[in-house]
């Protein structure tokens, strides 16, 4: 009976982790980088819940010299015993079930951030092996597993031991992945954001080939966390910090104003996982900021009883951490991802965390509020007057603007704006080509001349005043900004096109630098692309019409094969080198051409990623595109497309 039963459920668990293989993206998102890591997430995030549940001072996440990799922690163990239902050991389920996580877990909150909690199984399941080494009871005990979560080596005992934790190694499957190199700069960022949320805990990232290692630790939790995001910036006051733990919804806030920035940087977080599409407790947190600052300006006689700061100016320059921990039993996303926090008394407890603090706070430094004051009410003045010349824009120099348009754009003739691509094309020659060689239905160009204004932080009135952006936002004809509305865009794709070389790579970063501050939304919603030309073309010099394009190395070689004896290979070095026939065919032609689609992976890598890039300091930029992009002495470069 006993025997009947646990084939049965050896069946089913065996189902479940093929049910994993064949649809990845249902669990992990993607196959991609993102879904790569989101491997190691699974397994980090178990061994913080352990430490946020007071088991265990370290976790360490080490990058093997063979792509393998490890976490390891401090803490009780993972449970060996039976479990009683099925006759199989605790561990041995954790790994081959699916929510199972919950079974053994008996905590306050759930910190993982899988996207459906599936945990650890759906890592197993798409790895080329896992093993499990649980220090416990004074015994070591061993698990491993391999091909997508088959056991090989059942539940064992190696040893003694006085040492007590987890470890989990585990290798990617290369069948299910198609790049498996792990990114010591995901993982660490990753790692960096935990121990802002987690004090106390030391995170070690150790990489084997490099050599490169940290070890993340802060004691003051958020207010080292805005310390560092606005460590290049220059702060107005002392950073404001709180922490309300008077509800079962328990509040953590740190921020910061800063002069000179323009932007908006909230971060939030439930369970210390990030909500990156804000939700009800960032809801509550820029509702009650908005009532103090205006009820505390007004009782000072700073603004006038009738007048009112608009919220998106209170929130220029702020960077905030915004962290709350939410029971499980309340605990609600909204959307598909957990981006968003749907937990409906969040906002009142956010709010009244802050409305019970920070009247008194502004009270008590009042040369500081009236500074606050002073700066939001400077950011309502030039939000108009950037309104103002908008208008201005629309109506009288309204001719001007259509002039620099019809000048330099090719538009399309189609009216059904989701299917209109707009090019914009490096280069006057090139957008000569593509305007010739483009199916004018529903393809619009729109060259560019030289390398756009960088405008990693530069205020709206610099872009309005920029010819080539101010083209492009009336171009694209959705606004900016804040006031960016995706669905009014005049194309469904907008297309990048430059040659593949450094400033190529250059004007492509300029471009998406401005899309990611300017018009997020269109990346967030899959609507920008980079276009892929050919960088080779195979011809057979007795024939030469008989051509192949190719875009890599593997390709140019079966492509000499295929041509046999006497081929010939021009290479590529700009779009210009291609006809009007070529480029179309090759780059254009909604058929035959290869786009790669601008993808957000994790914002907050983004974000430094676009500080290193842009920021002023030169350095960090130098190093990450030493260690990033690969030249060769013919300029042409190999590019990982990531963020
Ligand atoms: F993801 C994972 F499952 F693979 C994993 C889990 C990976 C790593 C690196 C660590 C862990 C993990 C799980 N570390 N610590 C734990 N703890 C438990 O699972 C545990 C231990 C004891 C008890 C208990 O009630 O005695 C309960 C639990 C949930």
């Amino acid at each position: 009976m006993a025997d009947e039963k646990y084939t049965a459920n050896d069946i089913e668990l065996l189902s479940e982790l093929e049910g994993v293989r064949k649809r990845p993206g249902m669990y992990i998102g993607s196959t991609n980088l993102n879904g790569l890591h989101h491997l190691v997430w699974e397994i980090v995030d178990n061994a913080v819940d352990e430490a946020v549940n007071g088991f265990g001072k370290k976790i360490t996440v080490t990058l093997m010299r063979d792509g393998s990799l490890t976490v390891e922690d401090e803490g009780r163990g993972v449970p060996v015993d039976i479990h009683k239902q099925s006759g199989i050991p605790a561990v041995q389920l954790i790994y081959t079930t699916l929510h199972s996580g919950g079974k053994f877990n008996s905590k306050n909150y759930k910190t993982s951030a899988g996207l459906h909690g599936v945990g650890a199984t759906v890592t197993n399941a798409l790895s080329e092996y896992l093993e499990v080494t649980v220090y416990r009871e004074g015994k070591i005990h061993h698990i491993a597993f391999a091909n997508g979560g088959h056991l090989t080596t059942p539940l064992e005992v190696l040893g003694p031991t006085t040492k007590h934790g987890t470890t989990v190694h585990f290798k990617p499957d290369p069948s299910i992945f198609p790049n498996t190199k792990f990114s010591y700069e995901t993982i660490s960022s990753r790692l960096e954001e935990k121990s802002y949320l987690l004090t106390g805990v030391h995170f070690v990232i150790k990489d084997q080939i490099s050599g490169n290692t940290h070890d993340y630790y802060t004691e003051h939790g958020l207010r080292e966390y805005v310390q560092t995001l606005t460590m290049d910036k220059t702060p107005m006051a002392d950073i404001i910090d709180l922490n309300d733990t008077s509800n079962p919804i328990q509040v953590e806030i740190a921020m910061r104003w800063c002069v000179g920035d323009y932007g908006e940087n909230i971060y939030s977080y439930a369970n210390d996982v990030r909500t990156a599409d804000g939700g009800t407790h960032e809801t509550g947190f820029k509702g009650a900021l908005t009532k103090i600052i205006n009820d505390w300006a007004t009782e000072n006689e700073l603004i006038k009883p009738n007048q009112s700061i608009d919220g998106s100016d209170i929130r220029e320059g702020l960077t905030a951490v915004l962290s709350v921990k939410v029971p499980e039993n309340k605990l609600e996303y909204e959307g598909q991802t957990k981006g968003k926090l749907g937990t409906p008394e969040a906002t009142a407890v956010v709010s009244n965390a802050l409305s019970n603090f920070m009247p008194y706070y502004l009270t008590e430094n009042k040369d500081f509020a009236v500074a606050l004051i002073k700066k939001c009410a400077q950011a309502k003045e030039a939000r108009e007057a950037a309104r103002k010349a908008r208008e201005a824009a629309r109506g009288t120099k309204k001719k001007v603007a259509e002039m620099i348009i019809s000048d330099k754009l090719a538009s399309a003739q189609s009216k059904d704006y989701k299917n209109n691509e707009l090019f914009i094309v490096e280069g006057d020659s090139a957008g000569g080509s593509a305007k010739k060689g483009r199916d004018r239905s529903h393809q619009a160009i729109l060259p560019l001349r030289g390398k756009p204004l960088n405008t990693h932080n530069v205020s709206n009135q610099e872009i309005i005043d920029n010819l080539e952006f101010s083209t492009l936002i009336q171009t694209i004809g959705a606004g900016f900004g804040d006031e960016f509305n995706p669905d009014a865009s005049h194309y469904g794709k907008i297309i990048i096109m430059t040659d593949a070389d450094t400033d190529g790579a250059h004007i492509q970063i300029l471009l998406l630098t401005f899309f990611y501050n300017y018009m997020k939304p269109l990346i967030d919603r899959g609507m920008v692309y980079i276009a892929q030309p050919p960088l080779y073309r195979v011809f057979k010099k007795s024939d030469p019409k008989k051509r192949i394009y190719c875009w890599n190395d593997e390709e140019l070689e079966k492509a000499k094969q295929k041509i046999g004896a006497g081929y010939g290979v021009n290479r590529y070095k700009g779009l210009g080198e291609m006809n009007e026939d070529e480029l179309a065919m090759t780059t254009m032609n909604k058929e035959s051409r290869v786009l790669c689609r601008v993808m957000i992976d994790d914002s907050l890598v983004t974000e430094k990623r676009i500080e290193t890039l842009m920021g002023k300091d030169s350095a960090p930029r130098w190093n990450w595109i030493q260690e990033n992009i690969t030249f060769n002495e013919e300029d042409e470069f190999i590019k990982e497309v990531k963020n």
